[in-house]
């Protein structure tokens, strides 16, 4: 690292926390994109005359409100909704809402800062937005989370459109949510329209969303892997969460002959030595999706399965490849040396900035195979943004030909972090390289734009 960089990136960062105290989540997203294109304002001046990353981690607007909400017993609640919308430099804001009790600020304004750049990655016209609340659906009754999502969309609806920002799912928000969330938004806005993503196949939404970002995730590590000429055939894949991401991406790996050994939630995870089958994998959505029931309850079913519990994480079960596909920050330096001393070879993202950096520079160190999930699970916005698309245009692509928009761009996506992240030695330094070429696009729709 030149001294510039190095002075440089001090001062950023100092200057940021002091004006966001207390945000955690967010100072270390933004000093991961920092450190890997600090050289590229280094190289273009002008991005920096132009004060272009001082802009970026200001949210152009930042909604909070009040979401009120009676329970089924008549009791009176009262969680707090967010809505980033960081950049629209590219295109309408785009991303995800997420019900979670951790929900705060800065967890928003991370994943709005990372959506950003995976917008930007995935070719389409898509600016960068997060939402949710602080609201935990767990053990809440359906009639209970409509009720949660209505009074959300009461505020929500006025700061959101099909032109201006287009939310979707994260965690805790799935289709049923979705479903919720549009019935208000028409009712209140007397509209039809693209304004959510991830709409029911019947109503408006795309096929292959729900396997979007999962599907994709296993699209990009392939591509990682035949960078050495491997691929998922026989290899042993350790997947950790058992939500929508970590579910499509463990019933790919498994379609493309790989063995995946185990899933978790907040409480622990399973170990499955024998690995998912579709019988297995049916099972699993029946349980997370429809009984909405906990993955210990996976070894009731499948007595020759092990239930590790006390929020136990998979990673220091042998594996090749892992899959981390649950929250950010789940997996530490103590996780990735395990991983590292087991042989894995590739660690591809599926979740939102799960790895620690102190993890990071373990992998990195080690010259696994290693990608960040702006790159990696970009295929769920794609989907998303193909979704907007069929909304515009009046259509309905089949499977086949959203499956196979799916590839090109997690493709492109790799085509774009080996330009930018291919070091001296031949390794391909992935976050530096889908950091980089996401910045450049925003940055030059930025500077297109004018002082704005
Ligand atoms: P889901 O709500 O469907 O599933 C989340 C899973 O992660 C659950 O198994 C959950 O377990 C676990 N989890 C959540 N919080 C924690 C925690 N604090 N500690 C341990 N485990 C936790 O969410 P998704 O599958 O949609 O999202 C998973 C990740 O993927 C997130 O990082 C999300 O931002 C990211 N992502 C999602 C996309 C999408 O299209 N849905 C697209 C791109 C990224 P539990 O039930 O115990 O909470
Ligand atoms: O983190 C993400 O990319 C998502 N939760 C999906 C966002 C979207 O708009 O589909």
């Amino acid at each position: 690292m030149s001294v510039f960089t190095d002075r440089y990136i001090k001062n950023f960062m100092a200057e940021l926390e002091a004006r966001n105290p207390g945000e955690s989540e967010f100072h270390q997203a933004v000093r991961e994109v920092l450190a890997s294109v600090a050289p590229c304002l280094e190289e273009y001046p002008y991005l920096l005359e132009n004060k272009i990353m001082e802009r970026m981690v200001e949210p152009e607007r930042v909604i909070i409100f009040r979401v009120p909400w009676m329970d089924d017993a008549g009791e009176i609640h009262v969680n707090r909704g967010f809505r980033v919308q960081m950049n629209s430099a590219i295109g309408p804001y785009k991303g995800g809402i997420r019900f979670h009790a951790s929900v705060n600020l800065s967890i928003m304004k991370f994943l709005a800062f990372e959506q950003t750049f995976k917008n930007a990655l995935t070719t389409l016209p898509m600016g960068g937005a997060k939402g949710g609340s602080d609201f935990n659906p767990r053990g809440k009754s359906d009639a209970e989370v409509m009720r949660f999502c209505q009074s959300f969309m009461t505020e929500l609806q006025r700061h959101i459109g099909q032109d201006t920002d287009v939310p979707a799912g994260d965690i805790g928000v799935g289709g049923r949510e979705i479903g919720f969330l549009f019935g208000q938004y028409k009712r209140l806005r007397d509209e039809f329209s693209g304004t959510l993503t991830g709409k029911g196949f019947a109503w408006g939404g795309s096929s292959l969303r729900p396997e979007a970002t999962g599907y994709g995730v296993c699209y990009f590590a392939s591509q990682m892997l035949a960078t050495r000429g491997e691929s998922f055939e026989g290899k042993t894949v350790v997947v950790s969460g058992a939500g929508n991401v970590a579910q499509y991406a463990a019933a790919k790996a498994m379609r493309l002959g790989a063995k995946v050994v185990t899933l978790s939630d907040s409480d622990g995870y399973i170990w499955d030595p024998d690995g998912l089958d579709e019988e297995k994998f049916a099972y699993v959505q029946q349980l997370k999706n429809v009984i909405r029931g906990r993955i210990k309850e996976y070894v009731q079913k499948y007595p020759s399965a092990k239930y590790f519990g006390d929020g136990a994480k998979p990673w220091s079960v042998k594996c090749d490849i892992a899959l981390p596909c649950a929250t950010q920050n789940e997996l530490d330096a103590e996780g990735a040396r395990q991983l590292v001393a087991n042989g894995c070879i590739c660690i591809t993202e599926g979740a939102n900035m799960p790895t620690t950096p102190d993890a990071i520079a373990i992998i990195q160190e080690a010259k696994l195979l290693y990608s960040p999930g702006k790159a990696s699970n970009a295929g769920g916005v794609a989907v998303s943004g193909l979704e907007m698309t069929q909304n515009s245009i009046r259509q309905k692509w089949t499977p086949e030909e959203v499956d196979a928009h799916l590839r090109r761009i997690m493709s492109d996506i790799h085509d774009a972090c080996t330009r930018y992240g291919t070091e001296e030695d031949g390794y391909v330094n992935y976050v530096k390289g889908a950091n980089t070429a996401g910045f450049l696009k925003v940055a030059g729709a930025m500077m297109d734009q004018g002082l704005v």
